[in-house]
């Protein structure tokens, strides 16, 4: 799409409309965080795994992504592992009586069959323990998720500043303040 408006601007340098489209078309991809991308295994589709920037001197961090299962039996994500963290926890968040609490999910999420399930602030996520170094923005790092039947796959997650909620400081509780 940008090639093409590219070569179209070239060959009318004079056309007002074709520079306006291109201003529309650049100022529409600048704003994007980042581009989806997604991975593969099995009858799983992995959306868009990205961590959220963390302060320096932060020990841990927060990991999103989706998973969608195509298949027609349930699986269960039962662990990850990133380069980044010296390991990693599923977790979930949730507000109970008003107050926002966080536990780890030893037995993983399930992911049910024909079903989508979303790792986002707020919910379900992914914990990376022992930081060996902040996550900065515009940076990625590799991982894996092993999933019960499906196996593992490696995955890589970019660093976003953006799409969290002020509650994920409940990472506290973890004994050291997360962003
Ligand atoms: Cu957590």
């Amino acid at each position: 799409m940008i090639r093409y408006l590219f070569s179209r601007v070239l060959r009318h340098t004079e056309d007002r409309v074709g520079f306006l489209v291109l201003a529309a078309a650049l100022t529409f991809f600048a704003v994007q965080p980042a581009f989806a991308h997604g991975f593969k295994v099995g009858q799983l589709e992995i959306g868009h795994p990205w961590a959220r920037t963390t302060p320096a001197g932060a020990k841990v961090g927060g990991g999103y992504l989706s998973v969608e299962n195509e298949g027609k039996e349930a699986d269960t994500l039962v662990s990850a592992t990133a380069d980044v963290a010296g390991r990693v926890e599923i977790h979930e968040m949730s507000v109970k009586d008003g107050v926002m609490t966080m536990r780890m999910l030893a037995d993983g999420v399930v992911i049910p069959a024909g079903g989508e399930v979303k790792f986002a602030p707020g919910g379900y996520h992914l914990m990376f323990m022992d930081l060996k170094q902040p996550l900065k923005e515009g940076e990625s790092f590799k991982g894996t998720l092993t999933f019960a039947k499906a196996g593992t796959v490696n995955v890589e997650f970019k660093i976003e500043g953006m799409g969290g909620p002020a509650g994920h400081d409940a990472h506290s509780g973890h004994g050291t303040p997360a962003n």
